[in-house]
């Protein structure tokens, strides 16, 4: 880590343990968003990290916006998840946005005043983001939306809404990219979903029934949103892979001190290789997850993009933080897997970042994808 970054950390380490740490227990129990947390994040610089500073953004690179959101992630998956994809949204506008949008729709995004949500999933389109089914039809000075976009995270609280819909013939060059906002008349939200886990962060159906948005909203041009939705979640994975990283990280925080701590057979459980196995195992998974995700953001920062190493970075990261989670709640025994300890819920918040921004087997299909070109090119 360079300077920036280790300050970076510590600014987030201080706030989080004061001012997210303490409601976590009870938010997750009660599946309570606070606000005040979103934009606390906003006004010290973290909810625009990676948009320029023209836009109220923090300029930072995304090798630095992994190391915060690796470090929220710690305390709460949560506002880290909320924090990763509305500056995924962010990314859009700003990298396919005209001026005005920019200017419009940033500055509020930037600063935390407001979240911003992707909507690309349908229940008959998850995996097969082609296949989408809401439409969006051509009228006089824009156009009608009509579908259902379901498991939109920040649905409801985002004021901003990246939503892909169908403008043209099937598949994914019939998909167009648009900027909705909350209030649109004939937008509206579902029912809040019941999760496992994330369950301070809202996840609602978004809908759509006759909702007129202004053509000046359109991103780039019709038949360019798969291309736009893809190119975000490009980033989308190294951002998801940062927050998993975070979270591993906190379970085997937890696990080493318990261990050292809990004697039976008048030893430290921390002392039985057993033990000191799995523990040495997770350290090794985590480092080899985070290296993978910064590499991913170096690629990004230094205008290389590469699909293939953002999925790395995502499987790996993803997996590793439900096979850390689960072996951490093993280490604590009984109480690992009652509430007293944060360990069952970080279990839960984990099993999600194997589904979210391209289950783990369509990074799978990436990777193998990207494989097939580089060997049949050599
Ligand atoms: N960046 C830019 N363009 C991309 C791209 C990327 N990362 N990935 C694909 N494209 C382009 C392709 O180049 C292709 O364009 P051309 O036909 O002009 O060459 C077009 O998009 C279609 O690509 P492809 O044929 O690979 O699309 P598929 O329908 O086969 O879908 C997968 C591929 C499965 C990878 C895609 O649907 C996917 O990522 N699904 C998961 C969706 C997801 O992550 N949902 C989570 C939502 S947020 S919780």
């Amino acid at each position: 880590m360079n300077e920036l970054q280790v300050e970076l950390k510590s600014q987030l380490e201080k706030f989080c343990l004061a001012k997210i740490e303490p409601h976590m227990e009870h938010d997750d129990e009660v599946e309570e968003f606070r606000m005040d947390i979103f934009t606390d994040l906003g006004n010290l610089g973290f909810c625009g990290m990676t948009i320029p500073e023209t836009y109220g953004g923090a300029g930072l690179s995304y090798q630095d916006c992994a190391v915060a959101l690796e470090e929220i992630a710690k305390y709460s998956v949560s506002y880290s998840v909320t924090v990763s994809v509305s500056t995924m949204v962010q990314a859009i506008i700003n990298d396919f946005g005209t001026e005005k949008q920019k200017t419009t729709f940033l500055p509020a995004l930037t600063a935390g005043q407001e979240i911003g949500a992707f909507c690309l999933s349908e229940s008959s389109a998850g995996s097969d983001a082609g296949a989408l089914k809401t439409t969006a039809k051509k009228t006089e000075g824009g156009y009608i939306l009509n579908g259902t976009k379901m498991w939109i995270t920040s649905g409801g609280i985002a004021k901003t809404y990246i939503v892909m819909a169908r403008t043209g013939e099937a598949g994914s060059k019939g998909i167009t990219a648009f900027i909705v906002r909350d209030g649109t008349p004939g937008l509206s939200f579902g029912k809040k979903e019941k999760k496992m886990g994330w369950r301070a962060s809202p996840t609602r159906e978004v809908i759509f029934e006759n909702c007129f948005v202004p053509e000046e909203n359109i991103l780039i041009g019709e038949g360019q949103g798969f291309k736009v939705a893809m190119a975000a979640l490009d980033k989308g994975r190294i951002t998801i892979g940062a927050v998993a990283v975070g979270l591993s990280q906190r379970a085997l925080d937890e696990s080493v001190k318990y261990s050292l701590t809990r004697h039976q057979f008048n030893h430290a459980i921390f002392e039985f290789q057993g033990l000191q196995f799995m523990m040495a195992d997770m350290a090794c998974e985590i480092e080899a997850s985070r290296l993978l995700v910064q590499e991913a953001a170096r690629l990004y920062d230094s205008g290389k993009p590469n699909q293939k190493i953002a999925s790395f970075a995502k499987l790996k990261a993803t997996d590793t933080a439900m096979k850390v989670t689960t072996d951490a709640v093993q280490i604590l025994g009984g109480v690992g897997y009652t509430r007293e300890y944060p360990l069952e819920r970080f279990m839960r918040d984990a099993k999600v970042l194997q589904i979210v921004e391209g289950t783990n087997q369509v990074q799978r299909v990436v990777i193998a994808r990207q494989l097939k070109k580089e060997y049949q090119t050599h």
